[in-house]
């Protein structure tokens, strides 16, 4: 517009052509101005709609409500599988590209090689039988597929209501996987469901340990029993089953150290943890094998070595909320038929929550 007016203060007869000049020049950026524009707003609708057509719809009921907090929790295993996932079905047909970048995802995911394999070939099957034809029907068919590869197990917490006598549930698991959070997070679910608990500060390994478990229990209100820092273990845990048969508590978490599992010392010690825990007057019901799921397949190697030494019971996996590698469950599950029993989804004493299968699988997905 300025230089509009100035052209307009000039004499008519050698500003004319100017005029004429500057107003092309507008015209001309202005146009390329709105077919730039015009191609990136198609652009993007282009690629939202791919995507809709292969993404679930999401659906709420009210069993889903709760898990919505979950769901957001999962977002960054989410995000990168449900992305990957997508992508591999954005073809308009199902063809060995999608069998490759499908695989990758599962593999990307920590789902693990064997666990993949067998969870695509009943896909592949049904393929070749035309049963399915669309990428959008290859989604829902491999949605249902990882979730009955979780779906058999038992995943509630061994109580034993009839022992007349404390439960005792181990925790074991290498140092930093978040033991002694997820003892203070199910101290604080046990005592909301009326049980009394005594923790037992069985990592004498590192001297904050005891400190940090302590913390812990008075939060929650459980009793505590400690030892000598570098004492043993398992005359800590012993002490603990001891005071709480005499006071009458319900339930003995017992926490225990976690050098690295190539250390065949700390499997030698917690074999023997295992077996002093169970001579006092308690029981154990469960033992819990706590896995750091952003550690991924390293996990299976720790589940398996600990799980030789003590006999776990259940894992918790936990730091799944800054996982992108929830795929472990899978592997976990189907390879060492240890049952998932929950998920640590946060450093705070709520983000503890039982595992569900069909939510875990429909929050990979959403
Ligand atoms: N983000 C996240 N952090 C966790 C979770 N569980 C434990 N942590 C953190 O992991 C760190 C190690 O936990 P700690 O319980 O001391 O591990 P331990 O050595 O096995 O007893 C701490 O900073 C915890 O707050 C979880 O589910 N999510
Ligand atoms: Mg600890």
């Amino acid at each position: 517009m300025l230089a509009l007016e100035i052209f307009a203060q000039q004499s008519s007869a050698d500003t004319t052509p100017r005029i004429l000049l500057a107003l092309t020049a507008f015209v001309l950026i202005f146009g390329i101005a709105v077919v730039v524009m015009g191609r990136r707003k198609s652009g993007q609708s282009k690629v939202a709609d791919a995507v809709e057509i292969v993404m679930p719809t999401a659906t709420l009921d009210s069993s889903q409500v709760a898990a919505v907090g979950v769901r957001e929790k999962l977002s960054r295993v989410r995000s990168t599988f449900s992305g990957a996932v997508a992508n591999a079905l954005i073809r308009s047909s199902i063809t060995q590209e999608t069998w490759d970048e499908l695989e990758e995802a599962l593999l990307r995911a920590d789902v693990g090689v064997a666990t993949t394999t067998r969870v695509l070939a009943p896909l592949r099957d049904l393929v070749k039988a035309k049963k399915i034809v669309q990428p959008s029907e290859l989604l829902a068919a491999l949605q249902s597929e990882m979730t009955a590869q979780l779906s058999n197990s038992a995943r509630e917490l061994n109580f034993d209501l009839s022992l007349n006598a404390p439960n005792i549930w181990l925790v074991v698991g290498i140092n930093g996987a978040g033991k002694t959070t997820t003892i203070g997070k199910l101290s604080a679910q046990q005592g909301k469901l009326g049980r009394t608990v005594l923790m037992a500060a069985g990592d004498t390994f590192r001297a904050a340990a005891g400190d940090q478990l302590e913390t812990w229990a008075q939060r929650t209100g459980a009793e505590i029993v400690r030892g000598d820092d570098g004492g043993d273990p398992s005359s800590v845990v012993f002490d603990g089953v001891a005071r709480a048969t005499a006071k009458k508590i319900d339930l003995v978490l017992a926490d225990t150290a976690g050098r690295l599992q190539n250390n065949s010392n700390l499997m030698e010690e917690l074999t023997k943890v295992r077996r002093v825990a169970d001579k006092g007057g308690g029981k154990v019901t469960e033992v819990l094998l706590v896995i750091d799921a952003t550690t991924g397949q390293n996990g299976l190697v720790q589940a398996k070595q600990f799980s030789l030494a003590t006999q776990v019971t259940g894992v918790v996996l936990t730091k799944l909320d800054g996982s992108a590698k929830g795929g472990i469950v899978f592997a976990i599950e189907t390879e060492l038929q240890i049952p998932v029993k929950l998920v640590g989804l946060g450093e705070t004493i709520d983000d503890l929550v039982a595992f569900n299968a069909g939510e875990f699988v429909a929050a990979l997905f959403a």
